[in-house]
């Protein structure tokens, strides 16, 4: 049985720009930290070959501390290591592809064309290709398939199999390209959500090693593949394993009826503790539904506490309870001010439309004659 660990799109010493720099800089050592604990996985759990299908770095500037990282973790697994460069990652003339020394153990798939290693201590050949710039309008295991189908064939790329119009700069791999080439094995990446593996698990993305950002949500890791192959036929295995620190979730919580911030606090601290999210996870919160007038929501206050999360970002998309066909005919300043503001209350932008209601509310209280900013 052949064991592989596959792994893409990590990112590494990412911006992290949807976060402050103070949270960005610790994610982007969580990211480093990843990446050792699933290399310590790899060498505790008998893995053969390492596969890397992608975008292992986020673009053309990598700090030195990383370079030491990959380096001594390549050379602590001493097992075969095969790296595809991604999209972001791509190896033209003065990348880091050509600018870093690796480890003998390291092969690295440096042409847009399909080439092909043969290990020598395993029955295992690995073919694969890489990104020279940031685009890969071809497909290069078009009109080719694996020369000995005997042997256990594997395929390490980063391509876009969504079908896309845009994707088409991605490498268009199809599932057809792949069945015909010919693989028992195809590690791919650049879908950071993977779907299910295809084709009985004949292809699989492997999805970031830790997300980056509220479209990457839920835990994250890597693959690992068991292969069993015996003539010509092999049955494969394919396990998803956590190595992510954090995760990033997305939750929408209704506050009808509510008026008071106080109120407020204890809504989101009961959804926070009932969906279990915890120090491990990045928090986006929506507030929606209809709340008292009167009620100014302090988001920052909120995202201040963060309730025993790591990160929490609000977004207060609730509605005032106001009448509003009423408002639309009121004579008076409040009627006025509603139509004023109702472009921007109405707005297809999230921002504009937040501004807006708060701008609104604001003016509600002051009517009223309510202290509350
Ligand atoms: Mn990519």
């Amino acid at each position: 049985m052949i064991k592989i660990l596959h792994t893409g799109d990590v990112h590494l010493d990412s911006a992290f720009s949807g976060l402050d720099s103070r949270h960005a800089e610790i994610r982007r050592n969580e990211l480093r930290a990843a990446f050792t604990s699933m290399m310590t996985y790899a060498r505790a759990n008998g893995i053969d070959l390492l596969l890397i299908a992608g975008d292992l770095f986020d673009g053309a500037y990598v700090t030195r501390e990383t370079v030491a990282l990959l380096v001594r973790e390549f050379e602590r697994f001493g097992k075969p290591v095969f790296i595809a460069p991604g999209n972001h990652d791509p190896a033209s003339a003065d990348s880091v592809w050509t600018r870093i020394t690796f480890p003998g153990n390291v092969h690295i798939f440096r042409e847009n064309t399909l080439s092909c290693c043969d290990l020598p201590d395993l029955p295992v050949s690995v073919y694969g290709f890489g990104f020279t710039e940031n685009s890969l309008v071809s497909v290069p295991i078009a009109e080719n398939t694996v020369a000995d189908p005997s042997r256990v064939n594997l395929l390490v790329c980063h391509c876009d199999m969504t079908g896309a119009k845009a994707s088409v700069k991605d490498c268009p791999v199809t599932a057809e390209h792949l069945d015909a080439f010919g693989a028992d094995y195809s590690a791919l990446g650049h879908i950071h959500n993977p779907p299910a593996p295809g084709h009985d698990g004949r292809w699989c993305y492997c999805g970031c090693l830790e997300a980056r950002a509220f479209d990457e949500t839920g835990p994250k890791g890597a693959c690992v593949v068991e292969i069993e192959k015996t003539g010509r036929t092999s049955a494969v295995t394919v396990k998803r394993v956590r190595f992510s620190k954090r995760r990033y979730e997305k939750c929408e919580l209704a506050l009808t009826g509510l008026s008071t911030q106080a109120d407020v606090r204890e809504a989101v601290a009961a959804c926070i503790a009932q969906n279990r999210f915890g120090e491990d996870t990045l928090l986006s919160l929506r507030l929606t539904g209809i709340v008292s007038s009167s009620l100014v929501i302090d988001t920052e206050a909120l995202e201040n506490s963060s309730f025993g999360l790591f990160f929490l970002r609000v977004e207060d998309a609730t509605l005032p309870d106001v009448d509003r066909a009423a408002l639309e005919t009121d004579p008076t300043i409040t009627g006025e001010l509603y139509r004023i503001l109702k472009p921007s209350i109405e707005s297809e932008d999230a921002r504009t439309r937040e501004v807006g209601i708060r701008a609104f509310r604001y003016a509600l209280s002051a009517l009223a004659g309510e202290k509350t900013f």
